[in-house]
């Protein structure tokens, strides 16, 4: 078998990816490690910048995001028991659109699979050989058969636990981590969100976040000790926490309900460079992870896609190159600006174990800026809807 490009991940950079290509004649095929089902139970990201949105539109997938997403002109703030709102729209004239990235991987597959194009899903043993030559090939089994498709490029868009950073040698790959000595215990239930904005709270008792997925839909997230599991947290103890470390006035109103989905997602923030190697591009969490504070990760992923696509489009439409040769160099470039957003807006809001009192003077002292100072608030406010590809 050979195509022109090789998407190895179905998740959302390696759809949209494969969507975009395949609406200008470039053939790629998509290797899905998991099952479609699979894929979409994973409850992730929540929130859509602006860029993400115009990708989506690109790519003919966002007729049901404007027809079902909440546009959300800004967000609250919270700490103790005070809260502050901050006005996307006034301060930038964007908003930022609230659907869930389930919704968005599914609205992709179901385009995918609408034209025709070739998704192979439970793949085993995926290896991508000769990314530092002019003829890579990638081979993978497929119930106990090895399977080789050669190819022009390879997409290496299988998130952080994937296969293809692996494949760029030590010697050339350089990775910058960041751990964080919490996680975010994060539950789906079908209540009625507590406000019509997202509430980032900053309590004593460490961070929650209070956002939605529609209006009898809502997700909550609170910090949590590395050590918990899911099963450590009954539903009626989350909830009895939650209300801990929200405003009074917004625990009284809170709706609790059973959990249709709850888990624990460690906090990291990591970047690989460079994200080429030769005919192989990363892209999204394959390259870079983010906390997802600042609902960065889904949307760089985005952004990567943007560059990338562009790249392949010019590459094979107009010969030129200069698109792929600067493909890491401008991806980067955005990608740390989300890495320095996600880490900064971590640091506000979460309790460290090892934190002094100075330290959590300054956390209320950044807090106090942000509520009081309006080109702050327009520097959070421009991070947060999206910074220009
Ligand atoms: P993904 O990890 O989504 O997709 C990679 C795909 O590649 C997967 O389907 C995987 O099965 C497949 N794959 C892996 N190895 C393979 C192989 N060897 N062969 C073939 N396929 C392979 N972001 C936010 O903005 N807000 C959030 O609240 C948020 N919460 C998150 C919670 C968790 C637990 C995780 C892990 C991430 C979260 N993120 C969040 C970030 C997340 O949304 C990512 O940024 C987003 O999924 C990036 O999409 P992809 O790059 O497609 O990677
Ligand atoms: C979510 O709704 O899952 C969500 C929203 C904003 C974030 C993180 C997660 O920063």
């Amino acid at each position: 078998m050979r195509v022109q490009v090789v998407i190895i991940g179905g998740g959302p950079s390696g759809l949209l990816l494969g969507q975009l290509l395949h609406k200008q004649g470039i053939e790629a095929v998509v290797l899905e490690r998991k099952t479609k089902d699979y894929v979409l139970s994973r409850i992730r990201a929540g929130v859509l910048e602006t860029g993400m949105v115009r990708m989506l539109e690109e790519a003919g997938v966002a007729e049901r995001l404007h027809r079902e997403g909440f546009v959300h002109e800004g967000t609250q703030i919270a700490f103790d028991d005070e809260m502050f709102h901050i006005d996307f729209k006034a301060l930038t004239g964007t908003p930022v659109i609230v659907y869930g990235q389930t919704e968005v991987t599914r609205d992709l597959y179901e385009a995918r699979e609408a034209a025709g194009a070739k998704t192979i899903f439970e793949v085993e043993n995926v290896a991508i050989h000769g990314a530092d030559s002019d003829a890579p090939y990638v081979t993978f089994d497929k119930n106990g058969t090895e399977h080789r498709i050669d190819c022009d490029f390879v997409a290496g868009c299988d998130g952080f636990h994937g296969v293809s950073r692996q494949t760029i040698p030590l010697g050339v790959r350089r990775e910058y981590e960041k751990t964080y000595p919490f996680g975010w215990l994060g539950i789906l239930s079908r209540t009625r969100p507590v406000h019509d904005e997202l509430i980032y709270a900053s309590s004593p008792r460490g961070f929650a976040l209070c956002s939605m997925r529609n209006e009898k839909l809502s997700r909550y997230y609170i910090q949590c000790a590395l050590s918990d599991h899911p099963g450590d947290w009954t539903d009626d103890a989350f909830w009895q926490e939650l209300k801990r470390r929200i405003p009074e006035e917004v625990a009284e109103r809170l709706e609790t309900g059973p959990s249709i989905e709850k888990s624990i997602a460690p906090l990291r923030s990591f970047v690989t460079e460079p994200m080429r190697w030769g005919r192989l591009f990363l892209c999204g969490d394959a390259a870079h992870i983010v906390p997802p504070t600042g609902a960065k990760g889904l949307n760089t992923a985005a952004s990567d896609v943007h560059y990338l696509y562009n790249g392949l489009r010019r590459h094979y439409q107009d010969g030129d190159d200069e698109g792929l040769d600067r493909y890491s160099e401008q991806a980067l470039l955005r990608v740390w600006k989300a890495e320095r957003f996600s880490w900064w807006f971590s640091g506000l809001l979460h309790r460290f174990p090892d934190q002094s009192p100075f330290d959590l003077k300054m956390q209320e002292a950044d807090i106090a800026f942000l509520r009081d100072n309006e080109s702050q608030q327009r520097a959070f406010a421009e991070n947060y809807v999206g910074l220009p590809y």
